[in-house]
């Protein structure tokens, strides 16, 4: 956000071409920034930095550096949905800058696009749609949508969906895979049957630990499952975890894994399956596509960043940790001069966790002002933070 006239562009086209020298030009030689380098940032970003003081060593400033949404982004364009930014086309992924997750509740268009294989085509007839429940269950169940609405209460929750990867493209240094900022997220409304009553009336076994998901999605290869989580058992039998066949009261869009998906809220997105139709009960962790590895997973003990690791001693990532986000604001807003005081607002959560405080700096880092966080409707939903930060002059600002 700056509020300034804009001057020549040199560092910031090396901040683009090669970000670790720019990096490096600006910041080895001094620990804090000042001088000749301060004001070729400031005539990077487009104004003075108030607040340069207070930047830590090696600060890149988020005008600079906000990963393919900065690198000049592509956008999707597709029927029914928003100007995502694209990350790619095989298999189609795309993410959601962070001014359209405003909405409390996120609207289908604004809902990011993950995909591990191919799309399928829409099943011509919905209700027609089986779901088998197997393993180590006393009865196995091949129930239709029309079934599971008739023999289970219907429920509607808020209920958020985050990528294990989100955020990833803020990583030093960089990891594999889609390079996420912080818009694989969404907080839709979904309705459906708890999966714990689906697998109660199948019977479990003392022997059923474990789930193994399934859908009917083809790798890109077209060999075999394009992905197949599970999880533990205390997770499918949480009151918020959902077979879903409705989207904000309309049926779930085909991208979005018509017509019917799991909802593990607050675990990663990945268990999440798409055109669901079937679970398997286990005593052994599963071992489907995506699982094992360092896939959806994290190191029990500190690695080296970077370093290669086969993840024999890295554990599942199960509840996803604490974020928050700015939404009334899009990244680089340029604010009428004078600007003294701004109104902020966005949406934080913390997996299965309720999120407590939330708290915003302009000066990075130095001193930070209290927002007001709502409860969360329900459980796993995330929670709307709001609140006003002052600004001693014009210049370029961050808000953290
Ligand atoms: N069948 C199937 N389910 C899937 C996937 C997939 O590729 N195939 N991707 C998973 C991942 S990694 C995530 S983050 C979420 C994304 O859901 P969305 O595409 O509706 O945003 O779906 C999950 N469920
Ligand atoms: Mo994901």
């Amino acid at each position: 956000m700056r509020s300034s006239h804009r001057t020549e562009r040199s560092l910031d086209e090396l901040y683009r071409d090669d970000p670790e020298r720019a990096d490096a030009l600006v910041w080895r030689r001094r620990g804090v920034l000042k001088g000749a380098a301060l004001a070729a940032m400031g005539a990077a970003v487009g104004g003075a930095i108030p607040f340069a003081r207070n930047a830590p060593p090696g600060f890149v400033p988020s005008a600079l550096a906000q990963g393919a949404a900065a690198q000049g982004p592509e956008y999707l364009q597709m029927e029914g949905k928003a100007r995502l930014v694209l990350l790619g086309d095989r298999p189609l992924n795309a993410e959601t800058p962070e001014h359209l997750l405003d909405d409390d509740v996120t609207p289908a268009p604004n809902f990011f696009i993950r995909n591990n294989g191919q799309v399928p085509d829409a099943a011509p007839n919905a209700m027609a749609w089986k779901i088998k429940v197997e393993g180590e269950v006393n009865t196995p169940l091949d129930l239709s949508i029309g079934d599971l609405q008739q023999r289970f209460e219907v429920v509607t929750r808020r209920l958020q969906i985050e990528c294990g990867g989100n955020g990833r493209s803020f990583f030093v240094p960089q990891a594999r895979g889609n390079q996420w900022s912080t818009g694989a997220i969404a907080n839709s409304e979904w309705t459906g049957v708890r999966l714990r009553d689906v697998l109660r009336a199948a019977g479990l076994k003392d022997s059923a630990k474990f789930t193994g998901h399934h859908g009917s999605d083809l790798h890109l290869s077209g060999n075999g499952e394009a992905i197949s989580r599970g999880m533990r058992i205390e997770k499918a039998l949480d009151e918020d975890t959902l077979i879903a066949f409705r989207m904000n009261g309309q049926p779930i869009p085909q991208i979005h894994g018509a017509p019917a998906r799991l909802v593990v809220p607050g675990w990663p997105g990945s268990l999440s399956q798409k055109w669901f139709n079937r679970i398997e009960l286990k005593a052994q962790p599963h071992a489907g596509r995506g699982m094992g590895g360092t896939s959806y997973r994290v190191p029990t003990a500190p690695i080296v960043p970077g370093s290669r690791n086969d993840g024999a001693t890295f554990r599942d990532l199960e509840n996803m940790p604490v974020r928050s986000i700015l939404t009334n604001i899009a990244h680089g807003t340029r604010l009428p001069a004078g600007t003294r005081r701004i109104e902020v607002r966005g949406q934080a959560w913390a997996g299965d966790d309720t999120v407590r405080a939330d708290d915003v700096s302009v000066d990075f880092g130095a001193t930070w002002t209290a927002m007001t966080v709502n409860p969360p409707p329900n459980s796993h939903s995330w929670q709307r933070w709001r609140g006003a930060v002052a600004l001693p002059s014009d210049g370029y600002f961050e808000i953290w």
